[in-house]
């Protein structure tokens, strides 16, 4: 289906961008968030499909969203368009594709005018991404080419470091790995710093980071820390369609919902990345792999850049005159039914 379905999930993408990308440093998150989340309801729902939205973002921070079981789309064919004629040969339209979206992920970047502000969006057939409530994640990612039998929560991160190495036959001190700057990750950053090898800090944006573990010309080896489950599960959708590897657990910060801490240490027993401050936190969940996180076999993931990042570059909005501009958009397609991965860069007055 997807091949048929990119284009169309491409354009949602790049609208999103830019009309966030209007919002960019302004100081003002929660406008931002709420023009990527409009452009993408509009353009979802101008499309001859019937979507669910499994994710939608936002609950965590009171931020603008697409709700969770919100359906989109107009659920019936476009007349005289061969495309979709061809879509619906393959695949009923009436048929419910799950969605799972960040409008705008990283909107402090955004607003702040900061790197690695982008849209994200990922589509499977029905029941094809786990519908995560907008809590927390604890994630660690790696790409494909990296040799591991069991990827677990119990390796330390000397050991993790040293099987990147000797997967990919560089130096330890060659290794990077992606961590958000937080107060809970300090001392695994620094046995990251004790071990030689690289720390990439992320403001912002851990969405980005995992898939960027995939992507070798980003220089980035591997993401561990805990994020947000939503950005989690999205990421998790591109890292299988790149044959990469990500294993997660859902937890609830209970400084946010309230709870007293009544997470046993037994809990944590089995964490030899226990470097990682899990005091505020409590698991609610196992172990889910990539496929617990994305059980689906037709995925597509778009993401276009709002600010200039490591993976894409931002919106560049080209001023005609005091009325009209062009708006350059740079995403990336990642999709089961695309051989390789499709950078695109397109125009729009
Ligand atoms: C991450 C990051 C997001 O939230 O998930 C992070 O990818 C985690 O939350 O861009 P805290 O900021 O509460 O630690 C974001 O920064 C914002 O959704
Ligand atoms: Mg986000
Ligand atoms: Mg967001």
């Amino acid at each position: 289906m997807n091949n048929i379905m990119w284009p169309f999930i491409l354009k949602v993408s790049q609208k999103a961008a830019i009309f966030s990308a209007k919002f960019i440093g302004k100081g003002d998150n929660i406008e931002a968030d709420r023009a990527a989340v409009t452009a993408m309801r509009d353009e979802l729902n101008k499309l001859p499909f019937h979507f669910k939205v499994v994710i939608g973002e936002g609950e965590r921070d009171n931020a603008p969203m697409l709700f969770i079981g919100e359906t989109l789309g107009k659920k019936k064919p476009i007349k005289n368009t061969n495309i979709i004629e061809e879509f619906e040969g393959v695949n009923n339209c009436h048929s419910e594709w799950h969605i799972a979206v960040d409008p705008l992920e990283g909107t402090n970047l955004c607003s702040k005018n900061l790197p690695g502000a982008i849209t994200a969006i990922s589509i499977t057939e029905k029941g094809g991404i786990f519908s995560s409530p907008d809590i927390y994640m604890l994630k660690l990612a790696v790409g494909p080419e990296v040799i591991i039998d069991d990827l677990s929560f119990e390796l330390s991160i000397y050991d993790l470091i040293s099987i990147i190495a000797h997967s990919k036959n560089i130096k330890h001190s060659e290794v990077t790995i992606a961590v958000l700057e937080r107060d809970r990750h300090n001392i695994l950053i620094d046995q990251i710093y004790n071990s030689n090898a690289r720390v990439k800090l992320l403001p912002d944006g851990d969405l980005a980071a995992c898939i960027a573990t995939c992507l070798p010309w980003t220089g980035i080896d591997a993401y561990v820390g805990i994020g947000g489950a939503p950005e989690g599960v999205i990421s998790a959708s591109a890292i299988k369609i790149l044959g990469g590897f990500m294993i997660g657990r859902l937890m609830l910060n209970d400084k946010i919902n309230n709870k007293i801490n009544n997470c046993s240490n037994t809990d944590f027993k089995n964490l030899r990345i226990n470097s990682i401050d899990y005091r505020e936190f409590s698991f609610i969940s196992d172990e889910k792999n990539i496929n617990d996180l994305v059980p689906g076999k037709n995925i597509t993931v778009v993401i276009s850049g709002v600010t200039d990042g490591y993976i894409l570059d931002g919106v560049k909005i080209l001023k005609l005159d005091n009325i009209n501009s062009i708006f350059e958009v740079n995403s990336v397609v990642f999709s089961t039914d695309l051989d390789g991965i499709m950078n695109v860069r397109s125009q729009f007055k």
